[in-house]
């Protein structure tokens, strides 16, 4: 039998997750392009933000090609419950991008903070809670899945916190160009962090908007987060000698 979800992406959609896919191929070759102009101890956020923008660019390949997803139960037809019930298209491949890539995005901002070691361990496992409990909540039909929800946004208010007040303060003490970079990449972080779970919570959560208005949704906030974040956290770095970090 062939299994299809009521609420699946148009051609239209595909079209655009390639789209998304191309920018963050770019993205990659672009930052490795940077990473070769400079001599291999200088290299750390290169590295670490063309790795982020690799991965993404295979998710959103995954997505353009219609793979990645299982069709999740969101309403039974209570009429005829032999007819079944809708189905949402729900990707589950953005979580294995976001379980890889959000550890990165940290790593990049509370690295250029010069936060000790353990700090940086325990937000960005604090950081992986937030991403699985994501994922098992929008594989959940119940209403359970708020529950996987709250945990995640607890999660996140943590990992929020460090970065507002820990990391900012620390960012601030190693010096005037570091506090700069760390507030704009920080700020931008923490805007964009902030507007994933209301992206959830109309579409995998609520089923509120389209499978199409999904990937507009999460593919500019991605955009945002893993490009732009990229290239302004790599400017930022470029008078910012790596060894002054500790790295
Ligand atoms: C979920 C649902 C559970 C509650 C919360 C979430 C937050 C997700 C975030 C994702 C960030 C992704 C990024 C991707 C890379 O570009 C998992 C949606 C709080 C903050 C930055």
């Amino acid at each position: 039998t062939v299994i299809y979800a009521d609420n699946a992406i148009t051609v239209n959609g595909s079209d655009w997750y390639f789209t998304v896919c191309a920018v963050m191929m770019v993205a990659t070759l672009a930052f490795v392009g940077l990473a070769l102009t400079q001599p291999r101890q200088k290299r750390i956020f290169h590295y670490i933000t063309a790795a982020i923008t690799m991965v993404a660019s295979i998710a959103y390949f995954s997505m353009g090609s219609n793979l990645g997803w299982t069709p999740i139960l969101v309403e039974f037809v209570r009429t005829n419950p032999k007819v079944g019930g809708l189905q949402r298209e729900i990707f589950y491949v953005r979580y294995i991008d976001w379980v890889i890539t959000t550890p990165l995005l940290l790593m990049d901002l509370l690295l250029t903070a010069a936060l000790p070691w353990p700090t940086v361990l325990f937000v960005i496992l604090v950081d992986e809670v937030m991403i699985v409990t994501g994922l098992v909540g929008a594989l959940v039909t119940s209403s359970y899945k708020w529950g996987y929800f709250t945990f995640g946004c607890v999660a996140l208010c943590y990992v929020l916190y460090v970065l507002i007040f820990e990391a900012r303060n620390h960012a601030n003490v190693m010096g005037k160009d570091v506090g700069k970079t760390f507030l704009i990449c920080g700020s931008l972080t923490a805007l964009l962090w902030t507007l994933y779970p209301i992206a959830w919570g109309l579409c995998e959560g609520g089923n509120v908007i389209s499978s199409d208005s999904e990937a507009i949704f999460y593919g500019i906030l991605d955009l945002f987060a893993k490009p732009v974040f990229g290239a302004l956290l790599i400017w930022g770095h470029k008078g910012i000698d790596p060894a002054r970090l500790g790295l």
